[in-house]
């Protein structure tokens, strides 16, 4: 496997950072997770933009231009000869010393690109969907840090996640600082009701994910109306159909949520017609390479 640092590539076993990158010492970076399907890179737009506007949300100036960043991608898919991968793209503050202060970064971010395969969930979830449950961790407070920067300080997800297995579950709901629906712990969540979709919007906890911004598109093009709207546990039971959606996870149903059976207890009709609309999306979308 080779791994980009900096505009070179190394081997796993040297692919190195320094114990000094603020990215490890504090968390101080931004990252993304991208799909690439078939030699095509999915919404490499959408991903790079995110990735910069997290950086420029924190101030941390990332050193190549957006076109150079898709380049370094598409590099580094090439270099792996991976058809199918999972990209991670991250941006650390670079090397400092021991205090936080970023000024002290001087050498600038360090930028590293690893291409590798994923399955986050077993494929019978896929079929059979989830059980996932709700979490006494709140989502992070807009106010104190965006949930819409995705930054490398994930603590906030990790404990929800810890959280689900401490419940028997693979997959938490987390809730916003008001008590409503905000997402999952790397996922957005989608409810069906009546032959309608609904969706938190993306204020106070919910990261406008761009798995999600595409089961938008795809109930708009083939008209299945589609709402972002705030969502209470409440409206989550009582829902016919529920999935989640991510670039990792990809749509996948869920069946029972804090104990309540969802609908009949088995994937829903549309989420498995979402599931096969996005599969056909991601065929046929992307960044060549
Ligand atoms: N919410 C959160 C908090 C996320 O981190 C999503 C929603 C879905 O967004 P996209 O744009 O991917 O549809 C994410 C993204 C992982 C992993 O290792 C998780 C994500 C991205 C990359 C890796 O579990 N989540």
């Amino acid at each position: 496997m080779k791994i980009y640092i900096n505009g070179k590539f190394y081997e796993k076993e040297n692919a190195k950072i320094s114990v000094f990158d603020h990215g490890l010492l504090y968390g101080d970076g931004v990252f993304e997770g991208i799909r690439s399907y078939d030699r095509r890179v999915f919404k490499l737009k959408e991903h790079i933009d995110r990735l910069f506007e997290s950086a420029q949300s924190i101030m941390l100036k990332i050193p190549l231009t957006k076109e150079q960043m898709i380049k370094a991608v598409v590099g580094t898919l090439k270099a792996n000869k991976l058809a199918d991968a999972y990209i991670r793209l991250v941006v650390t503050r670079g090397e400092g010393d021991l205090g936080l202060d970023p000024r002290k970064c001087y050498k600038g971010a360090t930028i590293i690109i690893i291409a590798d395969k994923i399955a986050l969930y077993p494929q019978k979830l896929y079929q059979d969907g989830l059980s996932i449950v709700t979490v006494p961790t709140v989502r992070n407070l807009p106010e104190a840090l965006n949930p819409q920067i995705k930054s490398l300080n994930y603590l906030n997800n990790i404990l929800a996640k810890i959280e689900a297995g401490n419940a028997g579950c693979d997959e938490a709901i987390m809730l916003d600082s008001l008590g409503y629906v905000a997402e999952c712990t790397g996922d957005n969540i989608f409810v069906a009701k009546g032959g309608h979709l609904y969706t938190p919007p993306q204020c106070m906890g919910t990261l406008r994910g761009i798995t999600r911004d595409s089961i938008l598109e795809i109930a708009r093009k083939n008209k299945i109306a589609a709402h972002e709207h705030v969502i209470t546990r409440h409206e989550v039971y009582i829902s016919d159909e529920c999935f989640l959606t991510g670039t990792a996870a990809e749509v996948i149903p869920v069946v029972k949520v804090d104990g309540r059976v969802i609908g009949r207890g088995k994937p829903g009709v549309l989420t498995f017609t979402l599931m096969k609309k996005f599969k056909e999306l991601t065929a046929k979308d992307g960044v060549k390479y």
